[in-house]
């Protein structure tokens, strides 16, 4: 697997979807945490992927075929406030239901926004991956957004995090390859670990 072949396979709106039996990776975080543009890196492209500046870009569950063997599924961003109340309401129960119920994911893929907390809705989600005995792996996105000083001592608090403890954690920013790189490697070894 090089992640050379990659295509948009459709969109969900809800979990009734019917999708080709391959393993799932599952692409979560807050809105606007760079979870859109994270695929583009890792799938080497530029547009394959709507991403946003305006929070709340993707609103169905998008997936994305790799190589014939995973899926890749970019999700709606949870915490977001400014869309409206049932807009927001939709995407809460969708990714919601997804999390929890969705039989097939075998990897979480967690950001956060290196500058941000690991909140109530991070929290959440790890203990349903603990529950549901699915792996997770957090990236820490938009690392470039910080020197090089300051980022030493945000992965270390992230590291000294007990809410995240024994969990593995992946500095990413979109426009350092040799991250991303790290990252695909990352998430291989994962999926190998998990079968
Ligand atoms: N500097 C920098 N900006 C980033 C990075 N990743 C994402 N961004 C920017 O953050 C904004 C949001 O990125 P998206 O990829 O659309 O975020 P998302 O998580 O998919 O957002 P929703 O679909 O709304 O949930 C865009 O303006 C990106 O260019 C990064 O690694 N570094
Ligand atoms: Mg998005």
């Amino acid at each position: 697997m090089d992640f050379k072949n990659t295509t948009f396979l459709l969109s969900a709106y809800d979990l009734n979807q019917k999708l080709p039996h391959l393993r799932e990776v599952a692409v979560l975080g807050r809105s606007n945490v760079g979870k859109s543009t994270l695929l583009n890196a890792l799938f080497n492209s530029k547009s394959l992927v709507k991403t946003s500046q305006r929070p709340g870009k993707t609103e169905s569950i998008n997936y994305f075929l790799v190589d014939n063997k995973i899926l890749f599924a970019d999700l709606p961003g949870f915490g977001y406030a400014k869309v409206s109340k049932e807009k927001k309401k939709n995407w809460t129960l969708l990714v919601d239901s997804y999390v929890r119920n969705h039989p097939k994911i075998s990897l979480f893929l967690l950001l956060v926004d290196i500058r941000r907390e690991v909140e109530e809705e991070e929290a959440t989600l790890l203990e349903i991956a603990r529950i549901r005995k699915i792996p997770i792996l957090i990236v820490l996105t938009k690392c470039d957004k910080l020197s090089g000083n300051q980022l030493r001592v945000r992965v270390k608090q992230f590291q000294e995090n007990e809410l995240i403890a024994n969990t593995t954690l992946i500095s990413h920013g979109f426009k350092t390859p040799a991250q991303t790189d790290a990252l695909r490697k990352e998430i291989l070894h994962e999926l190998h670990n998990a079968s």
